[in-house]
């Protein structure tokens, strides 16, 4: 069978550490079921930023469409680089040239973890508008440094835009519980969210099965610590998305278990798979980054590619590994071991 494709950006700090390991188990899935992942690595990071003045090639979007994914570790080195050239310089382009607007962030409790809700059966699919938004980068600064500075930045949403992120999230949850949530900010931001909910309405006519609430972000941000068990499918805008996934990794248990998928419905463009979290200078190389959320991230670019199978055993298998413990709590175990642990369950 030919080998899949994959652009493997580590990235920075413990970007480099989490996608070491998630190979490790991808590969081993890999002579398991039947299939290889041939990876190329590209060195784009801060650290690259700081040698060329750019975080990737001018031609770096070209290189990456030969691709059948892309899987990125973390970007982020704020004492070399600002966070908004490392963001705005590599994951935001990617996601928007390859159409990848809908970013699916799973949140529930893994075997054997508690996180601080102890919120047993909570479920949640966060589907965040990836591509446009708060986060389309447009806007300026006048009269910098002076009294009078004025600083704008734009939050753009399209009808295309706003109507595939509603529909994605849809059909997502017509595969699950059947109820969706979609989150705004709508009796204040009176144009750009008062338009989302009408775009909400007018899909959700297409799907009469779903059952649909509309809240606001703050109401929503409760919602989740006093009854995240209540919610499915979450739909959200850029920024809002971004927070609310931050709370969803807090309730499962820590940034460490947060993956996530950035996924464009073209099959002719490569997806993008990497953890929720970001790079963590402070504890780069040292082996105690928890793996678990890139490991999790690396099972859905499986299934992706066509590899349910395969995905779902290394599902169990990180499962099987922190249901005996593993990597449970922050400090437990090292990335390494963790590693180990969720191999020896796969290959069990
Ligand atoms: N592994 C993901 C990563 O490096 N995240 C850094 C970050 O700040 N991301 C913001 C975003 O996902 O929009």
């Amino acid at each position: 069978m030919t080998p899949y494709k994959i652009a493997l950006i580590p990235g920075d700090g413990i970007g480099v550490d989490v996608t070491d390991a998630t190979m490790q188990v991808l590969d081993a899935a890999g002579a398991k079921f039947g299939f290889a992942l041939e990876p190329t690595t590209f060195p784009w990071s801060c650290e690259y930023y700081l040698e060329h003045g750019a975080m990737m090639p001018a031609d770096g979007i070209e290189t990456l469409k030969g691709f059948d994914a892309i899987y990125l570790g973390a970007v982020g080195w704020p004492a070399t680089v600002p966070d908004a050239v490392s963001l705005h310089g590599l994951l935001l382009p990617i996601r928007k040239a390859f159409k990848q607007y809908a970013n699916i962030r799973p949140h529930r409790l893994l075997a054997g973890v508690e996180g601080p809700l102890k919120a047993e059966g909570f479920d949640i699919l966060c589907i965040r508008e990836n591509t446009e938004g708060e986060y389309s980068g447009a806007g300026g600064r006048v009269h910098q440094g002076q009294g009078n500075e004025v600083a704008v930045e734009t939050a753009i949403f399209t009808r295309e835009g706003v109507e595939r992120i509603i529909r994605f999230g849809f059909e997502q949850a017509m595969m699950r519980r059947k109820h969706l949530t979609s989150v705004t900010k709508s009796n204040a931001q009176k144009f750009s969210m008062v338009f989302w909910d009408e775009v909400t309405r007018e899909v959700a006519a297409d799907y009469p099965e779903v059952t649909v609430s509309h809240m606001h972000i703050d109401a929503m941000a409760a919602k989740m610590v006093m009854a995240p068990q209540d919610l499915d499918v979450i739909v959200a805008s850029n920024l809002f998305g971004d927070i609310l996934t931050d709370l969803g990794a807090a309730i499962q248990g820590g940034l460490g278990f947060a993956a996530s998928a950035n996924i464009s419905p073209d099959r002719a463009l490569p997806s993008m798979f990497e953890p929720v979290h970001g790079s963590a200078p402070d504890i780069a190389g040292q082996d105690i980054a928890n793996p678990i959320a890139a490991i999790w991230s690396g099972a859905m670019m499986l299934e992706h590619l066509g590899q349910a199978e395969a995905s779902a055993a290394v599902l169990k298998a990180l499962e099987t590994a922190t249901g005996q413990g593993i990597g449970i709590r922050p400090g437990l175990n090292s990335t390494s071991e963790i590693t180990a642990a969720i191999l020896s369950a796969l290959e069990a």
